[in-house]
Parts: C-alpha cells; sequence; structure tokens
C-alpha cells in the first residue's frame, strides 16, 4: 500500500500524497470505486481550505461522538470503498476501543467488493466483519446502500456514517438512529442531518474519536450525557463554514 511508494516524507504536501496513493492501490485492489478517486478529489479541496488541521469545533464533535459510542446500546461503523483504504487499522482501533461493530456498506455495491473490504479489514485485525448478509433494508432508501445486516446497522443504535454525501444519513434519522458523519464539506447532506457532524479529514478524525473514547472510558453516564448534551451541532457546522470561508482563526478559537 502507500508505504511503499516513494513519498518524501518533507515534502509540503506529504499526507495529501500518501491519501491520492492509498486512494488508488484501493481502486487496483478492487475496495475503492472509480468515483472514490472523485470523492477524493473533493475532500483534499475541502482539507485545504480548512487548513489541513483539526479545527476546535471538530475536536468538539469527535469528544461527542466518543461520548455517543461509549452510552450506546449497539454501536456500528459502517465502511464504504474509500474508508476502507485509507483507514484500516483505525477503524479496527475505533472498534476495539468502544465495542463497535464494523459493517460495509456501498453505494456500488457488488459480491465482490463487499468481499474484497472484508477481507482487507481482516488483514488490519477485524474479526467480524457485517455487511455480507445484508438480509435487512433501511426503509424509503432505493439504491444499494439500503442493504444492511439486520444485526448490524439495522439494529444499531448510535451510526458512524463517514464519507458519503447522500440520503441515508436522513433515512438512518428516521430510523430513529443516532448519526456520526465524518466528512470535510460541512454543506453536505450527510453533514447537515447529523446528530454529530465532524468536519475534519477521516484520517485525523477516527483516532481523534479513538483517542476521546480512551480517554472518556471511566466516565460515570452522568458525565458522558453531560459531554452529548453539550454538543452543538449548528455551532459546530457554523465553525466549519467560518473557517472554509475566511481561513485560520475564523472559528474565533
Ligand atoms: O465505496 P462506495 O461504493 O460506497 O462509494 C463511496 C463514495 C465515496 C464514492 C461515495 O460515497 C460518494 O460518491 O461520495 P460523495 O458523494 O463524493 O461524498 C463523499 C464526501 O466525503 C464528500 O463530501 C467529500 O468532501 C468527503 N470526503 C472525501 N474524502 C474525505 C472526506 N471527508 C473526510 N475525510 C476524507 N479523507
Amino acid at each position: 500500500m502507500s508505504d511503499e511508494v516513494d513519498v518524501p516524507e518533507d515534502h509540503p504536501r506529504y499526507q495529501s500524497l500518501v491519501t491520492r496513493h492509498r486512494i488508488e492501490d484501493g481502486v487496483e485492489k478492487g475496495i475503492t470505486s472509480t468515483q472514490g478517486l472523485i470523492a477524493e478529489g473533493r475532500g483534499e479541496a475541502f482539507d485545504y481550505l480548512l487548513g489541513e488541521e483539526t479545527i476546535p469545533s471538530a475536536d468538539r464533535a469527535a469528544r461527542a461522538a466518543a461520548a455517543h459510542f461509549l452510552l450506546a446500546e449497539h454501536p456500528v461503523i459502517s465502511v464504504n470503498g474509500n474508508v476502507a483504504a485509507l483507514v484500516p487499522e483505525e477503524v479496527v482501533a475505533l472498534a476495539g476501543a468502544t465495542g463497535a461493530d464494523i459493517e460495509v456498506n456501498l453505494f456500488g455495491r457488488t459480491a465482490e467488493r463487499v468481499q474484497a473490504i472484508a477481507d482487507h479489514l481482516r488483514e488490519h485485525g477485524a474479526t467480524e466483519v457485517k455487511g455480507l448478509t445484508a438480509d435487512a433494508r433501511i426503509p424509503g432508501l432505493s439504491h444499494e446502500r439500503a442493504k444492511v445486516d439486520a444485526d448490524g446497522i439495522y439494529d444499531a443504535d448510535v451510526v458512524l456514517v463517514p464519507l458519503e454525501d447522500g440520503d441515508r444519513a436522513e433515512a438512518l434519522g428516521e430510523m430513529g438512529k443516532t448519526e456520526i458523519v465524518i466528512d470535510l464539506n460541512p454543506l453536505s447532506r450527510s453533514a447537515r442531518t447529523a446528530a454529530v457532524p465532524i468536519v475534519d479529514n477521516i484520517l485525523r478524525a477516527l483516532p481523534n474519536v479513538t483517542r476521546h473514547a480512551r480517554d472518556l472510558a471511566g466516565s460515570s453516564r452522568e458525565e458522558l450525557e453531560a459531554i452529548v448534551a453539550e454538543f452543538d451541532r449548528d455551532a459546530a457546522l457554523e465553525a466549519a463554514e467560518r473557517r472554509l470561508r475566511e481561513g485560520a482563526l475564523a472559528d474565533g478559537e
């Protein structure tokens, strides 16, 4: 994977080049769709405007997300082709820190891709990967993302939905689930419908949620509930939009 690619670490765009190589590798391995290349370019543009760093409001969102995970009865991390290529180990680490299930859910679903992603996640330490059975449907969605496992996303109370701009976040909300979204675009439909929108690069956001989850592991329910109640999703989206428009220090923190 990308580590094999010779990108000098002192290159000013090192992170972005490594990311591109991971996505390219994902496409070559049959994990990532070719559409995933376009999604990557879109994400990069937003990351550039955000200053390629975790802004304070995204860090607060990551902490609220960790609190939701720890309070949940059945949290699930949804994985698509871009997520699998970019952060397979980090997905496994977050699942380990929070007891979440991992489920493959694809827009361009084929049996081969679901299998390739599940194998890839197992190679990176996952013990159980859901999404292969797909014996239930999210109501109100006509495309392939509707297909979920009955004992996975269908049954979940908290779902992490990274890197997809679409109607699934809305449909999951209608099912009464709490959605946590990771998306660099604060204007995306998923970010705007999420209970917790984390406007950050998944490369930084996922390890950050895991770090917060480990930090909060000994907290009481009351403490976790207070973190959830204090988080203001509208303020977080607004801070990210301001950062996009005005650059660093715009969120006044
Ligand atoms: O693997 P599949 O078949 O399920 O397809 C997955 C893709 C990503 C192709 C599909 O979900 C798609 O087309 O997504 P969109 O509509 O392009 O939305 C992807 C969103 O993720 C955009 O809002 C991007 O800004 C954002 N994004 C891209 N890369 C990153 C990101 N957000 C956070 N971190 C990134 N690295």
